[in-house]
């Protein structure tokens, strides 16, 4: 059985191999037996919901590693801090920061120390509290938020944001599906998914956009599989073969693993880097033009749901059609292939991923998508609508319950009302503004609700010296990584309980909420006993850090929020209409889906119709370039938690220093497979080096190249950002390739 098809005898081994070495075969059984049961926790890897009917063990390869790194038993001891100066720590890679366990004791690091001491979360909290009471300007303190981040802590994270006067809430949305939600609202007026499972099971189409969900989203591929064999089509858009897409073994199904693997694919088409754009632009291009195609066109619910047909179809006549073909990457018969499934079938789903979003003109290219689906009515019906993946598993919540640098006015006129505040309704900075207002010097406290905002950035030196020039770095943390081992000011460790963990205050067991990617909104509660017992919860960290920053905090008891959840879910069900008596729907086994509108054709946009978004011609922002760059995850990572060095569909082993190269790109650059090379990229009059990758053979489109997120974060210029989303461009860098100093060592 080849370890290369997704899922089978491989996945299998794998989850045993880390279960062992991360935590013992019985704690790793009990875990995996109590996660996304109805009564147990909710998986810490991705974001993609669990089915109805569900299996005793419901996971994943991919959800177990995750699972494994939480309830992991290693953990850095006492004396850790004192033998550990940070300039060795900086020396080691994320992988073996991961790999060094859990902190479980909160630690300060002065200016110009060389070492963290120990110190008590309480004296912590009055530390950042001084300091923030020292602030002039509430907009110099900046809120990063990474999406595993219950719904509770995440509001009163919020909260402590908003009472301080500033909506400086970054968040890793930013750097991730910020063009979904950008392209979605324009559009359909709502920011989330339309689709369901259910719609999954009854599509006849299902396209996969610049994603992978077998290392990503592996329990998508048991969705994936069972709509397959009812027939549907799977129609990959995609640079690179991903191998775990071609064939697919269910790790739960004994008669899967013993036959054949199935596929999944059954379109695969290789667009160019940042091609989609192109390719959706001559989709529309045709359908609106082509007189074989233009009788598909939906004319009845064009009429009644939807607004800016005209103007759509006038900027379509300005598009180059050949130009488009070939910025696409794909032939005009490929073109046309795609096109007839989509006019031939009714029930069309568009899921796409992170090779859209970003790249320059991801919100322009999921506007495009739209513009197709709406043509066709493939938006508000059983089967049929768009699916952006989310990433972490709570990110989709974080920002229900106020996690975002842009809010909208009724919630904040909420807030207000409920907790007499003063709130500015101007945005305040996301990722990359809040690190361009950091080397402006305009940040003094930086505070992360988990996260990696250091490795997860784009221009990796850049970033770095951003946060040093913070005054204080206070991080909510499970496991140390790069962003806590920034130089200069004073940071602060507070490590914290994991969701798998069971979380007592005051004799009070407390439960936790999320919401997964389809909108699904439900319980989650720790089976585990804490892996020290003085850990404290991120929410009880939060109502600590507040409760010392405020000179003033009459209309809210932080202290009292900190230890009772259910009292900050009330005050979610006054601010959050969509979230209305929160508490008892909790009880709900198995939770409660937030009703997308648009799924039932209500469009909250200003018109009230669903909108067409008009078109430009593609203009590529980039000339001369050896290759373009896209960074993508290994199957053995979950972001910058690097959990092992094996990249196993893709048939990488035991390294991380490759670089995915087309073997005709090989000729053409006089390369060789296994050659050391440098690659560089030059923007804005600035050379970025990553030096010493080795180049691997790769069915990847020609001038395209790939490397690992986020050892290649160096290269991605900060500035080079998507239109509208400002999500950093990580799929999209124009590189220089030089033969390395070491270009032959094997
Ligand atoms: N195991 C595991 N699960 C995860 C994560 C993880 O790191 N590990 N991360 C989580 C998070 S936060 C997120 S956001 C999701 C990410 O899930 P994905 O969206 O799948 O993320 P990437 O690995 O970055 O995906 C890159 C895919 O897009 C393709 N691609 C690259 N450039 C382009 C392009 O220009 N056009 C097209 N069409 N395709 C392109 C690549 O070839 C690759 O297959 O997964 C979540 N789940
Ligand atoms: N070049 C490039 N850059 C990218 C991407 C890319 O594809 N290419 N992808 C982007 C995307 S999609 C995303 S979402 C971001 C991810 O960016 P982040 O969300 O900032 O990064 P993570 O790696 O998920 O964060 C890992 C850290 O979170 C902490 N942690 C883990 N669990 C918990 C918990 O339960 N509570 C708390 N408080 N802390 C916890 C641990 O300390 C761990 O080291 O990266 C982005 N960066
Ligand atoms: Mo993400």
């Amino acid at each position: 059985m080849s370890s290369r098809s997704s899922g089978g005898i491989g996945a299998v081994l794998s989850t045993l191999k880390h279960a062992v070495k991360q935590t013992g075969l019985l704690r790793a059984t009990h875990a995996l037996a109590s996660m996304n049961n109805k009564q147990g926790f909710d998986c810490p890897g991705c974001a993609w919901p669990e089915p109805d009917h569900r299996a005793r063990f419901e996971f994943c390869e991919n959800g177990a590693k995750a699972l494994m790194s939480a309830t992991t038993t290693k953990k850095l001891d006492a004396n850790f801090w004192r033998e550990n100066p940070i300039g060795k720590l900086s020396s080691l890679s994320e992988y073996e920061l991961e790999n060094l366990g859990r902190i479980v004791t909160p630690a300060v690091r002065f200016e110009q120390s060389e070492y963290f001491q120990n110190i008590s979360y309480e004296e912590a909290c009055k530390l950042a509290g001084t300091k923030f009471k020292e602030l002039t300007n509430p907009h110099e303190a900046v809120f990063y938020t990474s999406g595993r981040a219950s719904n509770e802590a995440a509001f009163l994270f919020q909260l402590m944001a908003r009472a301080l006067g500033t909506n400086n809430l970054s968040d890793c949305s930013n750097l991730c599906h910020e063009s979904s939600g950008v392209a979605l609202k324009n559009t359909l007026g709502t920011g989330k998914g339309t689709v369901q499972i259910k719609d999954f099971l009854a599509s006849q189409v299902i396209f996969l956009i610049g994603h992978n969900p077998s290392t990503n989203h592996p329990r998508m591929l048991s969705t994936l599989k069972e709509a397959r064999l009812k027939g549907a089509k799977i129609i990959v858009i995609n640079p690179m073969v991903e191998p775990g897409l071609l064939r697919f073994r269910h790790p739960q199904d004994l008669g899967d693993m013993l036959g054949g693997a199935k596929e999944i694919a059954t379109h695969y088409f290789q667009v160019s880097i940042g091609g989609d754009q192109s390719l959706f632009y001559a989709l529309l291009y045709k359908l609106f033009l082509d007189k074989n195609f233009t009788k598909f066109i939906e004319r009845d619910f064009i009429t009644n749901h939807t607004q800016g047909f005209e103007s759509l179809s006038q900027s379509l006549e300005l598009l180059d059609y050949n130009k488009l073909c070939e910025n696409s990457g794909l032939t005009p018969s490929d073109i046309d292939t795609i096109l007839k499934i989509i006019c031939e079938n009714e029930r069309v789903i568009y899921a796409w991923g992170m090779g859209i979003t970003q790249t320059t003109y991801g919100v322009a290219t999921i506007e495009a998508i739209v513009n197709l689906a709406l043509t066709r009515a493939h938006v508000g019906k059983l089967g049929a609508g768009l699916c952006p993946v989310r990433g972490h598993s709570n990110v989709q919540g974080n920002r229900t319950v106020g996690i975002t640098h842009a809010p909208n006015q009724q919630f904040i006129a909420k807030l207000e009302e409920r907790f007499a505040l003063k709130i500015p309704t101007d945005a305040g900075l996301d990722v990359v503004d809040s690190i361009r207002a950091m080397l402006e010097n305009k940040i003094k406290i930086f505070v992360a609700l988990g996260g990696n905002l250091l490795s997860a950035s784009p221009d990796f030196l850049k970033t770095q010296e951003a946060l040093s020039r913070c005054e204080l770095k206070i991080n909510l943390a499970t496991k140390l990584n790069k962003t806590h081992l920034v130089k200069n000011g004073i940071t602060l460790l507070l490590p914290c309980l994991t969701r798998v963990e069971k979380d007592i205050q005051k004799d009070q067991e407390q439960i936790i909420s999320v919401e997964n990617s389809m909108s699904i909104v439900h319980a989650s509660r720790g089976h585990f006993e804490p892996l020290d017992k003085n850990l404290w919860s991120e929410t009880q960290i939060i109502g600590h850090l507040a409760h010392h920053s405020f000179k003033n905090h009459e209309n809210i008891n932080w202290l009292e929020l900190a230890c009772r959840y259910e009292l900050i879910r009330d005050h979610i069900a006054f601010c959050i209409p969509e979230l209305a008596d929160y508490n008892s729907r909790l009880q709900i086994p198995g939770g409660f889906v937030l009703e997308n509108l648009a799924h039932k054709r209500i469009w909250q946009t200003p018109s009230k119709k669903a909108q067409f978004a008009a078109l430009t011609m593609p203009t590529p922002n980039y000339q001369n370039h050896d290759l373009l760059l896209t960074t993508i995850r290994s199957h053995d990572q979950f972001n910058t938690a690097i959990f092992g060095l094996n990249d196993r569909y893709r048939g990488i082993k035991n390294q991380r220093d490759v670089v995915f190269m087309n073997q005709k790109d090989i000729n053409r650059l006089k390369l060789e497979h296994n050659m050391r090379v440098d690659l560089i990229s030059r923007y804005d009059s600035q050379e970025r080096i990553a030096f010493n990758f080795q180049v691997k053979v790769f069915d990847i489109k020609e001038g395209c190249a790939a490397a690992y997120f986020p050892e290649a974060n160096i290269l991605v210029p900060l500035d080079s950002v998507a239109l509208r989303s400002n999500t950093p461009t990580s799929k999209l860098v124009p590189i220089w390739i030089r033969i390395g100093q070491n270009s032959h060592k094997k």
